[in-house]
């Protein structure tokens, strides 16, 4: 069939290009013993090394050096880890961290593909909360930590090896792909191929989420339990799965279905197969996003469709624990506090420069002026990418549909703005792909296809000039694979060809609706 055909010698090709770069690579073996005084004296001016061990093989992961150390910036100094592999595949690769940053990334991934590979912890302690009151910390965590470090680790790494990466990576989702968009826009010669998973856009996101919790927690008859936020979800999909055109169990086109959240609304008293007018209230807070008094968005709703589930709005929104009732009547999270609510009560402080503010106190368009220099800091908005596209820099984007801690919503605008910055649609994909991917919750779970292998199609793209096309997802329970799905670089969709199994990717093709 025409349609697996291509889809196959697509993979086919991207197979048979890693398999060939893998013979022609040399891996290098490192010129320097891993200890910390000859790190130290091969560090760049400001790296302090606190710390070098040999790390025996374990599972995928190689023998490696593993360094610790610190960059200093003007007021603050910022961590790094350093996995340097034994065997180098001669490439570099920087892994960003989630949440408020505070902790140093995971390097397994990139070590097991024979990476050097390094993370930082953005210039601050997750157990230390004062951080937000110290600018020099805010600076690094919005991202100049990100950059000296991808600095100092290359340098690093160029000693170590004896000779430079050929080519320098950064993969990171949520605060993640914050830090890649930042990468992206403000130091575009450190990475040569970026991938940002559902980045978080900073201050648009946060005020929409105290927006969110201002009604969601404003009394105990406007909470929505867990067993609402199921019921919810059963009707979006039922009322949304075919808008994509296709009957599946995904919602996969979410803003062609004109769901209304008050064919939910109880008739009479409230009861479990109905929403209260508070709760209809806070749900379509929740679609609707935050306006500003000229009616331009500010902040993206969130799509429907999928709003169930254990990743879904009870780890973001609701809470896997109801609020208790303060003695004012409003609610407060005591136990589980959801994710966006523990980010955003701490972030609020941040973003108004003030360690009193209270989110729900929030108004919009009062208190976006004194946002104004932090989000400078924090919020990775700015579309004009030329110096990125300009230097032959790659940027992968993929965004859940269903997510429900950031809103593709916003990536998809993003990425619309700036393929009319950078002169259109054609040019944009030149250089810069959006993978918006249905069914799938914050940078994973969600009953869509959320398992993909963004790196090598990256790899293929900068190191091979092979332009990812449709890119290969699948579904699995228990750990068994029971859907496969192709990703469509936005705005394609993955279309059923009309025979086949819908739950596998050769029956689809990517095409523009
Ligand atoms: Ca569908």
């Amino acid at each position: 069939m025409k349609i697996h055909r291509l889809l196959s010698s697509a993979l086919g090709a991207g197979l048979i290009a890693s398999g060939a770069h893998l013979l022609a690579q040399t891996h290098a073996a490192p010129a320097l013993p891993c200890a910390v005084d000859v790190l130290q004296k091969a560090a760049p001016a400001g790296t302090t090394i606190t710390a070098a061990k040999l790390v025996e093989p374990t599972g995928t992961q190689p023998r490696h050096c593993q360094v610790d150390g610190h960059v200093a910036t003007p007021g603050n100094e910022v961590d790094f880890q350093l996995g340097l592999p034994e065997q180098w595949n001669g490439k570099y690769y920087f892994v960003g961290v989630g949440g408020l940053g505070g902790r140093l990334g995971n390097l397994g991934a990139g070590l097991s593909r024979g990476y050097a590979s390094a993370t930082t912890d953005t210039g601050h302690d997750a157990d230390d909360a004062t951080w937000i009151s110290n600018q020099a910390k805010v600076l690094d965590y919005g991202h100049r930590g990100t950059h000296v470090t991808a600095v100092a680790g290359k340098a690093l790494t160029a000693s170590f090896y004896g000779r430079p990466s050929e080519h320098a990576y950064f993969n990171g989702c949520s605060n993640g792909g914050r830090q890649a968009m930042m990468e992206v826009q403000r130091y575009p010669t450190d990475f040569d191929g970026i991938i940002a998973g559902d980045p978080a856009t900073g201050t648009p996101m946060q005020a929409g989420r105290a927006l969110v919790f201002q009604k969601l927690l404003a009394s105990s008859d406007s909470y929505l339990p867990i067993a609402k936020v199921e019921m919810l979800s059963k009707a979006t999909v039922a009322a949304c799965d075919e808008a994509d055109g296709l009957k599946d169990g995904l919602v996969s086109a979410p803003q062609r279905c004109n769901f209304k959240p008050e064919t939910l609304k109880c008739a009479g008293a409230d009861a479990p197969d109905c929403l209260t007018a508070r709760q209809l209230d806070v749900v379509k807070q929740i679609y609707g996003g935050a306006k500003l008094a000229n009616g331009e968005t500010y902040s993206y709703g969130f799509p429907v469709g999928h709003e169930g589930g254990a990743t879904g709005w009870q780890t973001w929104i609701i809470g896997a624990v109801p609020p208790a009732a303060a003695a004012d009547g409003t609610l407060n999270f005591t136990q589980r506090v959801p994710s966006g609510f523990q980010l955003s009560s701490e972030n609020f402080k941040l973003l108004q420069n003030d360690p009193s503010f209270n989110w729900r106190t929030f108004k919009l368009d009062r208190d976006l002026p004194r946002m104004r220099a932090l989000s400078e800091m924090l919020s990775p908005l700015d579309v004009d990418l030329y110096p990125y596209k300009n230097r032959g820099g790659k940027l992968l984007i993929y965004h859940g549909l269903a997510d429900p801690a950031i809103s593709p919503y916003g990536s998809v605008d993003y990425y619309t703005r700036m393929a009319k910055a950078v002169g259109g649609q054609k040019e944009a994909e030149s250089f810069a792909k959006l993978y918006l991917v249905p069914g799938m919750h914050h940078c994973r779970g969600g009953v869509g296809p959320n398992e993909f292998d963004m790196l090598t199609e990256l790899e293929n793209w900068v190191e091979h000039k092979t332009a990812p096309t449709a890119v290969l997802a699948s579904h699995k329970t228990d750990d068994k694979v029971d859907r496969t799905r192709p990703l469509c670089p936005y705005p394609q969709e993955a279309v059923y060809v009309g025979s086949g199994s819908i739950d596998e990717a050769k029956n689809f093709r990517c095409q523009s609706r």
